[in-house]
């Protein structure tokens, strides 16, 4: 039987209190220790209940377990990439060649900017900047929960949580002062280093 690796909660990149004033101290520890964590404990009961079935040959409750991989695994992955799109040294506008593919797909960074923030506004879960290796374009989508939204074979580049426990501690139902101050930490090299790694599979 093949030994699996567990998946692990990764240590954020910065210290608790560096994104603040965009998100403070308090909600980066409860999100990146509690709900993050809850995530990486979820996709790996998920996968031992997978693996305990396989080795008894009932595959009763596998297809649940198969939904739960599914939904915990995206949170997991999607919050890592999320605390790794920002930094407090965040801020301003992409250059190079992330700045031509967002001209190229978007019309300006304005058309970009504009649309990731009604994803934002929208979403139930996540406003995602991906790129389609099909179409060779960069897209933005509306994803609920972790998983519903997902446009197969593209990868995401940077990920915003709306998520209320991302953002309701510091803004409360002003979700649009969350989106705005988003943007002040928003790593735009990191973003243009996905998009480097996306484009390259
Ligand atoms: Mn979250």
């Amino acid at each position: 039987m093949s030994e699996r690796s567990n998946p692990e909660l990764p240590p954020l990149p910065y210290d608790y209190d560096a994104l603040e004033p965009s998100i403070s101290e308090q909600v980066m520890t409860w999100h990146h220790d509690t709900h993050h964590q809850g995530y990486v404990n979820g996709l790996d009961s998920a996968e031992e209940t997978l693996a305990a079935n396989r080795e008894a040959g009932d595959f009763d409750g596998s297809a649940a377990a198969i939904r739960d991989v599914t939904h915990n695994g995206c949170g997991h992955y999607l919050h890592t990439l999320f605390w790794e799109n920002m930094s407090p040294h965040g801020g301003g506008e992409p250059s190079g060649d992330l700045a031509d593919a967002i001209e190229r797909s978007f019309g300006s960074f304005e058309g970009w900017k504009g649309e990731f923030e009604a994803a934002a506004g929208a979403a139930g879960g996540w406003a995602l900047l991906v790129y389609d290796p099909v179409a060779d374009q960069l897209r933005n989508l509306v994803v609920d929960n972790h998983d519903e939204g997902a446009l197969w074979g593209s990868h995401p580049i940077l990920a915003l949580d709306v998520w209320e426990h991302s953002y309701y501690y510091d803004y409360g139902p002003d979700r649009g002062s969350f989106i705005d101050n988003f943007f002040d930490v928003v790593d735009w090299d990191n973003v243009a280093e996905q998009y480097r790694k996306a484009t390259s599979q």
